[in-house]
Parts: C-alpha cells; sequence; structure tokens
C-alpha cells in the first residue's frame, strides 16, 4: 500500500538564544541561518525547506520573542507573528537550563492552535543530567497534550527523534515549493546574512544591534562574483569601531565574510564593504524598508 504524502509548515518559536536557527541548520544539514551568541541574531522569519521522498517539511526560523523597543523589534515581531498563523506544527524552543516561568511567557499569548512540540534545548551545558527527567515532567504536567523531547542542538543529542515526531504531526497535503528549493529567500539575503553574522562574531557590546547590511552590487563574473554590500550603522563612533585602527577590524571581517559566502556560493567571490551612518535608522520607517525590514 503506498503511503500518501505529507507537507506542511512546521514554525520554530522562542526565547532569543534558544537555539532556533541552530536547529534550522541541523533539520536541513546546512549552514543556512546565521547564528550567535549574542542574542537578536535572527531579524527575519526565514523559510528551510525540506523535501524527501513522501514528505515536504517547510521550517521557518522566526526571531526570539522580546519586548519591542524599536521599530525594527515591531517587524521583528510582525515576523513572528506571521509564522503564527500559517503553523502546522510549532516547535516551541527553550534553554533547559532557563526557569519554566520564562517559557510560560512566550508559550502562553502565542495561543497556539496547532500541535506542538517542545524542544528543551542546550542539555549539554546541564552539569547533573539525572535532573533532566524531573524538568521534563514538568513542562509535560503543565503543557498536556504537546510533546516534550531534551535534546542538544548543537552536540546534535537526542535530534534523531525531532523529524519522526515532526513526521507525525505533518498534516497530509501537496508540496508547497519545488523539491530542489531550500529557501524562500534569495543568495543576496543569504549573503547579506553572512556578513551579518560576521560582525556578531568580530564585534562586542552594541555594534551588532546597531547594524544592518545592504547589498549594494552582485555580479558574477566568469571566474568569480563580485559583491558590494554597505553595513549601516546608528553613529559615527560605530563606524569607527567597525573600521577599527588603520581599517584593520573591516579587513578581518571581509575575510571572515568572503571565506563563508564562497563557501556558501561554492565560488570564488571578490567582497567590498562600506560603512555608513544613518542615524536611527533602527526607527525610521523608510531605512528598515530598504533594509529589507518590512
Ligand atoms: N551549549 C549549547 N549551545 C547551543 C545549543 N544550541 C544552540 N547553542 C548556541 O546558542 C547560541 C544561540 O543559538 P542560535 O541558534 O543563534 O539561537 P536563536 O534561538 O536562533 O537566537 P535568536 O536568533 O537571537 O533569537 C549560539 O551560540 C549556539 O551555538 C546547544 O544545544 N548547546
Ligand atoms: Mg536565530
Amino acid at each position: 500500500m503506498s503511503e500518501s504524502y505529507k507537507s506542511g509548515f512546521v514554525n520554530i518559536f522562542g526565547a532569543p538564544n534558544a537555539g532556533k536557527s541552530t536547529l534550522l541548520n541541523l533539520m536541513l544539514g546546512e549552514r543556512l541561518v546565521a547564528i550567535s551568541p549574542k542574542v537578536q541574531t535572527t531579524r527575519h522569519r526565514i523559510l528551510g525547506i525540506l523535501s524527501e521522498p513522501g514528505y515536504q517539511i517547510v521550517f521557518s526560523d522566526t526571531p526570539g520573542i522580546i519586548e519591542p523597543k524599536y521599530k525594527l523589534h515591531q517587524k521583528m515581531m510582525m515576523q513572528v507573528k506571521s509564522a503564527l498563523e500559517d503553523a502546522d506544527v510549532a516547535i516551541l524552543m527553550h534553554d533547559i537550563t532557563r526557569p519554566i516561568e520564562e517559557f510560560d511567557m512566550i508559550a502562553a499569548p502565542l495561543k497556539l492552535k496547532v500541535p506542538a512540540i517542545i524542544l528543551l534545548n542546550k542539555t549539554d551545558t546541564v552539569k547533573d543530567k539525572s535532573t533532566i527527567p524531573a524538568i521534563v515532567k514538568q513542562y509535560e504536567e503543565q503543557y498536556k497534550g504537546w510533546t516534550v523531547l531534551p535534546v542538544s542542538a548543537k552536540k546534535q543529542t537526542n535530534t534523531d527523534k525531532i523529524l519522526p515526531l515532526v513526521l507525525q504531526l505533518l498534516p497530509e497535503g501537496m508540496p508547497f515549493y519545488p523539491d530542489d528549493s531550500i529557501s524562500d529567500r534569495n543568495e543576496r539575503f543569504f549573503v547579506a546574512e553572512m556578513v551579518r553574522e560576521q560582525i556578531y562574531a568580530l564585534y562586542d557590546e552594541e555594534i551588532p544591534y546597531h547594524s544592518a547590511v545592504l547589498i549594494q552590487a552582485f555580479e558574477e563574473k566568469t571566474t568569480l562574483t563580485v559583491i558590494k554590500a554597505d553595513i549601516i550603522v546608528s553613529r559615527e563612533t560605530q563606524k569607527m569601531i567597525l573600521l577599527g585602527k588603520g581599517g584593520s577590524m573591516i579587513k578581518q571581517l571581509g575575510i571572515n565574510a568572503r571565506k563563508a559566502i564562497e563557501e556558501f556560493l561554492q565560488r570564488k567571490v571578490h567582497l567590498e564593504l562600506f560603512v555608513k551612518v544613518r542615524p536611527k535608522w533602527r526607527d525610521n520607517e523608510n531605512y528598515l524598508r530598504e533594509y529589507g525590514y518590512n
């Protein structure tokens, strides 16, 4: 007897830094979306599409849920809202070492009407592993009907259980995307994200939170791809920090970002970065739109 085809939207929600983007990359087996130890790395809803014989899962990575302080944050939470609206299955991620009350504060306002899987992530950081079953039980009792799974997305502990769980909950249906597409976003988007990821990795303090990356040119030449990108910051002082002494920091940023982009595009890349100051861009509707935050 032939099995029916399954397809649906599996949207990942949680607090900043829970490991949502790490999970998306793990499920796709590809370094698609940006990850960093700093909070608020993801600013968009980003689809990651997994097509296999018999099913297509359209995962959505979403920004960590926060109380908005800027228009940028409001846009980020709009992205979360859109993911709430079309989810067939929700994955709620939470750092297992954080209190359950924090999870409640995130989960309750979502008012989920779809089946959910709670992933208690970062079990590798739990010193006394024997405490894990009791924590899981606490969530199971509070969230009856939802499956609770302790995992480490980073160390890939227990993560082989995620896909079967998702497939159990996935509705029957036709595929939404061609089976060779991996995302709804184009190469330019991911290239900008890679520059941003390297900014998160290289700079401390407020720099990453004040930075946006705008691809100005993306030209495929015969032997390489020429990419020109603007890095937008809010203040002149941030520009100085980005550049570093004698341009040393931006040079390093360029090298790191180029390596990541070359790996992604599987092509040689020539990358030029320009730093521009746009005061208060995070609260400016026009700038936000220009930088792709809709
Ligand atoms: N120790 C440990 N670290 C993890 C695990 N999963 C993710 N991380 C780390 O946690 C940090 C945040 O991971 P992300 O995947 O960027 O988290 P996110 O939920 O997408 O964060 P935002 O986009 O800011 O909301 C990164 O430094 C990851 O390497 C895990 O299982 N164990
Ligand atoms: Mg993320």
